[in-house]
């Protein structure tokens, strides 16, 4: 594997989620592929999960990790070309990358939308010019339009606690004080449409996703009626992505927070979310806490699906 940036990348989805169940069961059994081997991870926004469980990743693999955030003590970087460099921007990205590709084996980048351009943030210039500039086999930690190692994480949950061959599972919008990106809801529909569930995806009129990634997928207006039956239930915020209003937020109804009463609909539901999670917006206090509630199950999973992909990045070296 040289990318890691969405569903395809990981080829058979069934064979990589098998693969990722038997590193779990024993994830020291790979520590000689990382030897000597280095990874980066560059971080332009925060994190928690990702950073901790994708440096444990490496870890596991025998891996050394470096980790630069570029906010806190690296030269400001310009991104564009062509700007005469008078302003705050010490370095350009095109050298950056360069440089930092000689100091590793894989990179992982952290780069958000912007939200000032959706050209921009669509196209994934950051996470692009990594890929074509680095020289080393680059993924996602999250990037402007995707978060591929938390879906893959999402997905191996799922396939842990499904009760049924075919589980429904309904990913909600659920209000927010802050805009926030596609990147989380675009990838768990990209991989919920490939895998083996029923997937319906519910949010208030106007938080319509890019189509590239709701492809087949239900679209229900409705929260209680999408909700009916759901074997999991998969909140997460998002701003709205339509024009012309990309990048706002159209609503905080607080009658999409999802509560006691709202998992009442379903079938015994599992509660998902990718965490960071705002309690008593995106989700109450009750449910959080409640058994049916795996959100820390599914962050633990992440160490899983990051040393699945690096495994592989490694195995390709
Ligand atoms: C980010 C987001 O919604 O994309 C990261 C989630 C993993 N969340 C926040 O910024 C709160
Ligand atoms: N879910 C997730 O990616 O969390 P962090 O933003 O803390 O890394």
């Amino acid at each position: 594997m040289r990318t890691y940036t969405n569903v395809k990348d990981l080829g058979n989805l069934k064979s990589a989620v098998e693969e990722a169940l038997e590193i779990k069961k024993n994830r020291f059994a790979y520590k000689h592929l990382g030897e000597n081997k280095t990874l980066l991870m560059v971080f332009f926004n925060s994190s928690l999960r990702t950073r901790l469980s994708t440096q444990k990743a490496g870890m596991n693999l025998g891996m050394n990790t470096m980790v630069l955030d570029i906010n806190q003590g690296a030269w400001k970087l310009e991104t564009e070309r062509g700007v005469i460099m008078d302003g705050d921007k010490s370095e350009h990205i095109l050298e950056a990358i360069p440089v930092m590709g000689n100091y590793c084996d894989i990179i992982g980048v952290r780069a958000f939308a912007l939200f000032e351009n959706k050209e921009d943030d669509y196209q994934e210039k950051i996470l692009n010019q990594f890929i074509q500039y680095s020289g080393k086999p680059v993924f996602s930690m999250e990037a402007a339009t995707g978060h591929p190692l938390q879906a893959f994480a999402d997905l191996i949950t799922i396939e842990e606690y499904k009760k049924s061959a075919r589980p429904k599972v309904v990913m909600t919008w659920a209000p927010h004080p802050k805009a926030l990106p596609q990147a989380v809801p675009n990838s768990f529909a990209d991989f919920m449409n490939e895998a083996e569930v029923d997937f319906v995806i519910t949010h208030p009129e106007g938080y319509e996703l890019d189509s590239k990634f709701v492809r087949g997928a239900k679209v229900e207006y409705n929260q209680d009626k999408a909700l009916a039956g759901a074997d999991f239930v998969y909140a997460k915020n998002w701003a709205a992505y339509a024009d012309p209003d990309y990048g706002k937020i159209l609503s905080k109804d607080r009658s999409w927070t999802v509560t006691t009463e709202k998992m009442a609909l379903t079938n015994n539901a599992y509660f998902m979310h990718c965490l960071p999670v705002r309690r008593n917006m995106i989700v109450s206090d009750d449910v959080i806490e409640s058994p049916q509630s795996i959100v820390i199950q599914e962050a633990a999973n992440r160490e899983i699906s990051a040393q699945t992909v690096i495994k592989r990045m490694l195995e390709n070296l």
